[in-house]
This record gives structure tokens, C-alpha cells and sequence, in this order.
């Protein structure tokens, strides 16, 4: 036994052995309540926009794998625009095509603007409008073409943060440019078109409604990590407040409004994409009738048995 020993020491000659005390940052190891890193946070449209006509000027398709920008949160690095998920802006130009690969990771595309550009999975070439939720399941060799007239732009939303976490993406090349594929059967299970989603949003009572989008073929969501529902708020008209384990990404189809998470407030308007981190009471607030396209972690939260919802004191 040293006479003199002392914590300090104790800690310092622990560091050294790669080892440190649980006993000092208990709280942070096991906090009372999720503390998400990601930052509530809205990316305007109307400054993205110009960004992304740029960048079709400045880059191709054959230097750009993807032409994306990368929707990054403030307190948080690239693939991050919440701790568990990822959002983009793609843009494709009538003529392009991004060359097709695969990746462990899922995608979903909601289609912000332009008609039809089509994109290809697994064989099936799928048309892509405004509004329809297109799904690029794992592992499904995917590219897009645009043979229709001007720019095509929309939101990816993928679980890439998780693949940081388990270090267990891959991602391979395909030989040619394209992966041979057939016009996919109207039903198919890879669109998700606005048309349907609206009818199922106007069919509730009141001046709020929810619904989420159940996949084709298992009935549940999506995808195994990733979920998506989409909301209407009739002007003048409130969600209810909540909060969820869940992070969430929104877009706004169409209105305008805003969002209140925890103590800050964001306002947005159709085109806009937000983001609010887990556990943060919110409640949106419509200043035109407006629709939210929304996608979340709450899958993957459900299959380890830590998804939480509760209405809260606003
Ligand atoms: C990707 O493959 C696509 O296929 C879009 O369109 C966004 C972001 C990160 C990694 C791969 C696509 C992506 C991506």
C-alpha cells in the first residue's frame, strides 16, 4: 500500500491501463432521461435551392456519384442530421444517370419537385412524382435516370448513423451504369404514392390527423430501422404535444408554420426539412393548411425495446 496514495493517482495510473472509474460519471453513463446530441434545427428550402442549381452547373453525374447535400445537424457531424438518422437533398437533371450500387444501408426518397425521373431497385424502375415515398430496400442494387424535362430534386432519408454505430454497412459497385430493370407493377411495394396518403389523411375528423405508411408487402413499417407517417394540420390547427425516443425528420409538403421542441421554436414552410431530437416535447402549429412527410428511428427503437411515447405538458 502507498502511505500517500490518492484518488488522482488511482485515476491516473487506472488511465494508464486504458481503464477509468464508473463511479465519477455514473449520471452520464446512465442518464435519468435521453440526451440526445443532435440540436433541433430547420433547412430552409429557399436557400438550399439555389445551392443545389449550382451544383448541377458545377458537377455531373459521372463526378458525382450522388449530386446530395448532406443535411448535417449543427452539434453533430456528416452523416448526422439526427443522432440516429441521416437526410439529404439529391438533384438529377434530365439526361443523368447515377450509376446504380448497393449498400447495406436502407433509403427512402420523398419527392419534393419535377416528374418523371424514375428510379431503379432490384429490377424494378419505379416513376417518381411530387409527394410519392419511394423505398430502396438493403442491399438492393439501386440508380437513377431522368428522362423527363427539368430538375428532379428530393429528400433521402437513411439510417446511415447506425451503420457508424455498428460498423456493419458494406457497399458495392455494379459493372454497368445501369442494373437491368422492367417498369415496376403499379402496386408495387416500392412506391408509396401522395395520392394515397392524402385520401387516408382527409378521411379523419378535425383539424389534426396521422397516419403512418405501412409497407406492402410485411403490413409494418417501412423498413427494420426506419419508419415514416405523414401528418395534416388544417390552418389555424395544432398537434398535440408529445415526445418520443424516436428522432424525427419532417418535410413540409405544403403550408406554412411552426414547430415548438423543448425551448426553441422553428419556423417553416413547404419545401423545408426539420429535424427534432429524441425525447424533446414538440407540437407544430399550422399558419396555412399543411401537410408534414415525417420519418423516425422508431422501428429499430421498438426491436430493443426502447421506444417511448408520451403526451406532454406543452
Ligand atoms: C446513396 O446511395 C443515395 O442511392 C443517396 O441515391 C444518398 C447518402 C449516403 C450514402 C449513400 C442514393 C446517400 C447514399
Amino acid at each position: 500500500m502507498i502511505a500517500t496514495d490518492s484518488l488522482d493517482r488511482l485515476f491516473a495510473e487506472a488511465a494508464a491501463q486504458d481503464a477509468q472509474p464508473l463511479w465519477t460519471m455514473m449520471d452520464a453513463m446512465v442518464p435519468p432521461h435521453p440526451q440526445p446530441k443532435a440540436v433541433p434545427h430547420v433547412w430552409r428550402y429557399a436557400a438550399m435551392r439555389p445551392l443545389l442549381e449550382r451544383s448541377g452547373n458545377l458537377v455531373g453525374t459521372q463526378d458525382a456519384e450522388r449530386r446530395v447535400f448532406m443535411l448535417i445537424n449543427p452539434a453533430l457531424k456528416p452523416p448526422q442530421t439526427t443522432d440516429t438518422l441521416y437526410a439529404g437533398l439529391q438533384l438529377i437533371l434530365p439526361g443523368e444517370v447515377a450509376q446504380a450500387h448497393r449498400h447495406v444501408a436502407f433509403a427512402l426518397r420523398f419527392i419534393i419537385e419535377g416528374d418523371a425521373a424514375y428510379t431503379a431497385v432490384g429490377g424494378e424502375r419505379v416513376t417518381m412524382r411530387r409527394g410519392d415515398l419511394i423505398l430502396t430496400p438493403s442491399w438492393q442494387y439501386h440508380d437513377h435516370g431522368h428522362e423527363g424535362d427539368g430538375p428532379m430534386v428530393w429528400l433521402d432519408g437513411l439510417d446511415l448513423p447506425v451503420y457508424q454505430f455498428f460498423p456493419a454497412n458494406f457497399a458495392q459497385p455494379y459493372a454497368e451504369e445501369r442494373f437491368p430493370s422492367e417498369p415496376a407493377p403499379a402496386d408495387s411495394h416500392l412506391r408509396y404514392p401522395w395520392s394515397d396518403m392524402e385520401a387516408r389523411l382527409e378521411a379523419e375528423d378535425g383539424p389534426y390527423a396521422y397516419a403512418e405508411y405501412a409497407h406492402r408487402v410485411s403490413g409494418g413499417a417501412v423498413s427494420r430501422v426506419i419508419g415514416a407517417a405523414a401528418e395534416r394540420i388544417a390552418r389555424g390547427g395544432s398537434s398535440p404535444t408529445r415526445r418520443e425516443t424516436a428522432g424525427i425528420v419532417y418535410h413540409v409538403y405544403r403550408g406554412r408554420g411552426s414547430t415548438t421542441v423543448g425551448t426553441a421554436r422553428l419556423d417553416w414552410e413547404k419545401g423545408d426539412t426539420f429535424c427534432i431530437p429524441a425525447w424533446m416535447p414538440y407540437r407544430h402549429e399550422a399558419a396555412k393548411d399543411t401537410y408534414l412527410f415525417r420519418y423516425d428511428d422508431r422501428p429499430v427503437l421498438e426491436a430493443i425495446g426502447a421506444y417511448r411515447s408520451e403526451a406532454s405538458a406543452s
